[in-house]
């Protein structure tokens, strides 16, 4: 489907934000709320949730000229922010500068919709601006560190600096997936049917994992003398256990991480990727 810009046409409402774009030779338009009720940074979001990548204009007739351009074509993450794995890739982005939007349906509630995205119905998705779809936050950041290149890349390109932050994010990542698999199995099974013995077992894991990234962080940063992926993944699983098992006590029992944690958390790319109440799945 080929879309084109087109030029904008009066809505018939007085004082409407709307964006359109033309497909196959038609004008597309949607509304997307009062004017001077929504900032252009939202409308410029909506549009592109709306109508997809690239093209569109947005005007009100209160103004009688375009108000925003959304030419600019911007990648799409796929899901909410209370999964540690689509916050990962959301810090990545914005840590590296770049623009996307978002599509934060949910894995569960939405898991029809998700399957039309990522057949294995899982999260994080991204969808590049030619609507190509990355899935698995690993390929994902990889392609991003590729974007930057190697110099701002946030994994070393070669050789033991990359050994060593590829082995501490696969710690980081095996410990969020047994910290997930007790927070699965206490959501989705009733009291009583909770099968203890793996549950023990998963918490058994995760404090291994835990521990193992504790007793590395022997300097400001957990793989390098500079920030990397290690520590952004690390301070994304202890911000899952911060949300999810609060009974982790990490202050008391992996103090350096909680330092980590604290340190990471007060970057601009990481506050800029807080879940919302509305995404953060029910205990
Ligand atoms: N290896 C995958 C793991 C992704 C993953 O486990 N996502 C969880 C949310 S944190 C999910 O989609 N869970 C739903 C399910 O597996 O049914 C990645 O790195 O992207």
């Amino acid at each position: 489907m080929e879309a084109k810009a087109a030029k904008a046409v009066p809505s018939a409402r007085q004082s409407t934000t709307f964006a359109e774009k033309r497909v196959d030779g038609r004008t597309v338009r949607v509304t997307l709320g009062i004017h001077g009720q929504i900032t252009a940074a939202r409308a410029r979001d909506l549009a592109q949730e709306k109508l997809g990548v690239g093209v569109g204009y947005i005007r009100s007739n209160a103004k009688a000229s375009p108000i925003f351009r959304c030419d600019e074509r911007r990648m799409i993450l796929v899901g909410q922010y209370d999964s540690p794995y689509v916050r990962r890739v959301a810090i990545t982005l914005h840590h590296h500068g770049l623009a996307f939007t978002r599509n934060p349906i949910s894995v569960f509630a939405d898991a029809r919709a998700m399957a039309g995205i990522n057949p294995l119905v899982r999260i994080p998705s991204l969808v590049l601006d030619d609507g190509e779809v990355l899935i698995d936050s690993g390929a994902i950041i990889d392609y991003l560190d590729e974007l930057v290149g190697p110099e701002r890349a946030l994994t070393p390109r070669a050789g033991t600096p990359r050994r060593r932050v590829l082995q501490l994010v696969a710690v980081a990542t095996g410990t969020i997936d047994k910290a997930g698999a007790v927070v699965y199995e206490r959501h989705f099974h009733a009291p009583g049917k909770v099968n203890e013995d793996w549950l023990a077992r998963c918490r058994g894991q995760m404090i291994g994992g835990l521990r193992f990234l504790e007793a590395h962080l022997r300097r400001d940063w957990l793989a390098e003398e500079r920030f990397t992926q290690a520590d952004l993944t690390s301070a994304a699983l202890l911000g899952y256990l911060r949300l999810r098992m609060p009974e982790v006590r990490l202050e008391q029992e992996f103090p350096r991480l909680a330092e980590l944690s604290a340190k990471c958390e007060a970057m601009p790319s990481f506050s800029a990727a807080r879940p919302s109440p509305e995404e953060v799945m029910p205990s």
